[in-house]
């Protein structure tokens, strides 16, 4: 592997934040979307319109609802229009009310999807390794109204779903899990989609596998399963039969399962794209003084859909970071910063520590099969050097950001 040392030649001046030429003429997404092969796309879009068969529970979602039950290894699978709305089919299907737990540290979608249902989100802090919900946090915030707790398994880290699991039961709560970021991902023995009482998985354009905008919920309960189909189709339980319980239109279209099944074929390409450009990264960045990869467990099925780093410097913050990189073209993003619980309509003065210290300091960096290698050491060059130089680099931001 060729490793281009850059970033050591480059004077601080150079950099585009401060009036040098950009490292990359055209943008590197974090959220750039993986497209499998276009001819079977449109082949299955044009299926679609010579049937006129466009959308209510059509073949081509039956079809994608079957191959994501086989290799998840669950019982049911419900493809949703997207996964807020898949988030408030569940709350509603487990009759949630009051108060249900979640983690600040979140995409707002997860507090969201409750309380436009009229459900109070309470946050609970994280775990500073995986960024999940620590559930020592999660127990301390258990009081008389609480009805659920919804574990979110950021960038696709499983949550501690058994400790969770244990006080969901120990306190009559139900369980359930944002799995937004974690289509095909393991938790400790069995894929993620098969734990607490059901699973959203998000399909959204910038998610590694895509059906343009969409999502799943998984379940291994029957009457959930079928509660949650009449739920997505106005309460309809099919055939003709009147309404039998409030429901919305969370139905996922022909289109975009037709996108669904043909990025399926290529979901092993985008996974070991992942993987390559996950590892480079954290071969190139993991010696760099104030850099701290959030790594995954190997022995984990994992996407690597998210490449995240916290960034520790005396000088210079992630917003820096992110400034000085965005100049550069490379669109780092800085998920999920301010957290929920700072952020409108939530705006609550919570004390959650380690959200906070973990809000601060991440940074995502692009990944997915738009990036290559000699991208990612062009990116993690401009960071080394940055690092090595922030002292001087500070003394002249000021005048160029804020
Ligand atoms: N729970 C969690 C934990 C989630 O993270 C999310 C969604 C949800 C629930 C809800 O799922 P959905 O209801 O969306 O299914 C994105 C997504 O909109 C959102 O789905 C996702 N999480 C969140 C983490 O990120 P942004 O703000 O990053 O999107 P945007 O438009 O800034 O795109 C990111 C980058 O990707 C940009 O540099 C442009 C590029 N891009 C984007 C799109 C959409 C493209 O190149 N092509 C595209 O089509 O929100």
């Amino acid at each position: 592997m060729k490793i281009i040392q850059r970033g050591r030649d480059m004077m601080v001046n150079t950099l585009a934040v401060l009036g040098g030429k950009p490292a990359f003429r055209q943008p590197l997404h974090v959220g750039r979307p993986n497209v499998g092969n276009q001819n079977d796309f449109v082949d299955r879009a044009r299926r679609a319109m010579d049937t006129r068969r466009l959308t209510n529970d059509g073949p081509f979602v039956k079809g994608l609802e079957a191959r994501i039950c086989k290799m998840l290894q669950a019982k049911h699978c419900i493809a949703v229009a997207n996964a807020t709305l898949g988030l408030q089919l569940v709350a509603g299907a487990l009759g949630l009310a009051g108060e249900v737990i979640v983690p600040s540290f979140s995409f707002i979608a997860t507090a969201h999807a409750l309380l436009w249902d009229g459900i109070t989100p309470v946050f609970a802090d994280i775990d500073p390794r995986t960024h999940c919900l620590d559930p020592k946090s999660v127990q301390d915030k258990i009081t008389d109204r609480t009805s659920g707790i919804c574990g979110v398994h950021v960038w696709g880290n499983p949550c501690a779903v058994e400790e969770l699991q244990i006080i969901a039961d120990a306190y009559g709560l139900k369980l359930y899990f944002d799995a937004a970021h974690a289509f095909c991902c393991a938790g400790p023995g069995k894929m993620l989609g098969n734990y607490g009482e059901a699973e959203v998985f998000s399909f959204h354009a910038t998610k590694f596998f895509n059906t343009f905008e969409g999502g799943a919920i998984t379940t291994n309960d029957d009457d959930l399963a079928q509660h949650l189909r009449m739920m997505r189709n106005f309460g309809f339980p099919g055939g003709g039969a009147p309404p039998r319980c409030l429901g919305i239109n969370a139905k996922m279209n022909e289109i975009s399962a037709a996108m669904g099944l043909t990025n399926l074929d290529f979901l092993k390409e985008f996974m070991n794209i992942n993987y390559v450009n996950h590892k480079l990264y954290c071969q190139l960045l993991e010696d760099i003084p104030g850099i701290m990869m959030i790594d995954y467990r190997e022995n984990y099925a994992h996407n690597y859909q998210y490449v995240v780093m916290e960034f520790v410097n005396e000088f210079l913050d992630a917003d820096d970071l992110q400034a000085i990189l965005q100049a550069e073209n490379i669109l780092a993003r800085r998920y999920f910063s301010p957290p929920c619980h700072e952020t409108p309509p939530y705006s609550i003065t919570y004390h959650l520590p380690i959200t906070d210290m973990v809000a601060r300091r991440t940074l995502a960096l692009p990944t997915g099969t738009a990036v290559h290698e000699d991208d990612i050491i062009k990116i993690c060059d401009i960071i080394r050097y940055v690092v090595e130089n922030a002292e001087k680099i500070d003394a002249q931001l000021p005048r160029l950001i804020d």
